[in-house]
């Protein structure tokens, strides 16, 4: 297959808001500095039924979605030395490549290389190495692992060890990475500090584990869904507040401002939602107390708070991948995983079939669902 094009079976989301289609499609081969993956498994994210939805400003179609993949390389570009064919690799949405001012700064994950051609769908020289029906399909995040093979930049893979199974890497390409980055990368929460997670999905879940790893006090799950409370105790968390269910006029941040003597050292929004991301900032700690943004809101929705929040030393942060760099970082994780050190098979819910990724959309709207992971 080296050098010519594979048609494949793909999910291709033909327009926002319709079901996803899983049919024939062209794979072209990479080109220079690309390397074409066989995904073997991709995760089902929450943002990429955002995407989906058509409140992403950036969400462009036909497209191929998914961002949460692993798999094995089958072919290389010219140039491309990081991977080779047989390699297990995880595609990463957020690339490092090590040379841009971003990558350089020490200071973000962020890598800028190729963030302009990501955000229009297309590959780094302008085009789609996708085609359905006679027509371009786009690519998604850099990745599109919502297809028996894809193709992405070799900045956006990283090889990991063959001893991980892929059904279990995949959920290293972002929600489990994310949170858990979020609390021992961006937050670096410290010992005995008291933590808020809002939200205890996927990626809440994987910021109690990095808050529990990190020796947090308190750790508060908040969410609007009971079934979260023995969710949030397997993964460490010490309390569990529903904010629906509290007395009439008191508000969740003075309730965790109550249970944390004055406030939390560090919380995170894994919602999405302003009102949340709102009411996480001023439960923090006056002087020092951080919210940490992980949720992605819908094109138009803005954050708010009275200015004197931070000028009593409250910060506002947020983080993408948990601030986490794919290259560098993310084989030692997958060790962590092999190790014992890191939990990920407790996260999978739900499994499908490529032909049954509607429903694993479906799935994701349940409270019982943390992760379904698609057998591509
Ligand atoms: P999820 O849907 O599995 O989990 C969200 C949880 O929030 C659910 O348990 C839900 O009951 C709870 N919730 C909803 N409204 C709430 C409210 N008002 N108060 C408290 N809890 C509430 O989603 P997920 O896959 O864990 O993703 C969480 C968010 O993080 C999404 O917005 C997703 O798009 C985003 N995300 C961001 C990054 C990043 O790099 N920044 C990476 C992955 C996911
Ligand atoms: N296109 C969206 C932005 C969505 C967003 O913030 N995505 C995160 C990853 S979410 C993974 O589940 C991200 O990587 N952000 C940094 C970046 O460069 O996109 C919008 O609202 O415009
Ligand atoms: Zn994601
Ligand atoms: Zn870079």
């Amino acid at each position: 297959t080296v050098g010519k094009t594979i048609t494949c079976k793909a999910a291709i989301a033909w327009a926002a808001g319709e079901p996803l289609s899983v049919e024939d499609v062209e794979v072209a081969p990479p080109k220079a500095h690309e390397v074409r993956i066989e995904i073997y498994h991709t995760g089902v994210c929450h943002t990429d039924a955002y995407t989906l939805s058509g409140k992403d400003p950036e969400g462009a179609f036909p497209v191929i979605l998914g961002h949460e993949g692993a798999g094995i390389v089958e072919s290389v570009g010219e140039g491309v030395t990081n991977v080779k064919p047989g390699d297990h690799v995880v595609a990463l949405y957020t690339p490092e490549c090590g040379e841009c001012k971003f990558c350089k700064s020490g200071k973000t994950n962020l890598c800028g290389k190729i963030r302009a051609t990501q955000g229009k769908g297309v590959m780094p020289d302008g085009t789609s190495r996708f085609t359905a029906r006679g027509k371009p399909i786009l690519h998604f995040m850099g990745t599109s692992t919502f297809s028996q093979y894809t193709v992405v930049a070799d900045i956006s893979v990283v090889a990991v060890t063959p001893r991980a199974p892929t059904d279990r890497s995949c959920l290293l390409g972002c929600g489990i990475t994310t949170g858990y980055g979020a609390a021992t990368v961006t937050a670096k929460v410290e010992e005995g500090s008291n933590v808020a997670v809002f939200g205890a999905g996927c990626v809440g879940l994987s910021v109690i584990q990095g808050a529990v790893k990190n020796k947090a006090g308190k750790i508060i799950v908040v969410d609007v869904n009971d079934n979260k409370e023995k969710w949030g105790k397997k993964f460490g968390a010490t309390d569990f507040v529903n904010p629906t269910k509290l007395p009439q006029g008191v508000s969740i941040q003075e309730k965790l401002i109550e249970m944390t003597d004055g406030g939390c050292d560090y919380t995170f929004d894994c919602t999405g939602n302003v009102g949340v991301m709102r009411a996480a900032l001023e439960a923090c700690h006056k002087g020092w107390g951080q919210s940490i943004v992980i949720g992605v809101a819908a094109a138009g929705q803005e954050i708010s708070t009275r200015p004197f929040q931070l000028v009593t030393g409250r910060v506002w942060k947020g983080c993408a991948f948990g601030g986490i760099k794919g290259r560098s970082q993310l084989p030692s994780l997958v060790e962590d995983y092999l190790n014992g050190q890191l939990k990920v098979d407790e996260f999978i819910t739900h499994r499908q079939s490529l032909a049954g990724i509607n429903t694993a959309f479906e799935q994701m709207k349940d409270g019982e669902c943390i992760r379904c992971v698609v057998d591509t």
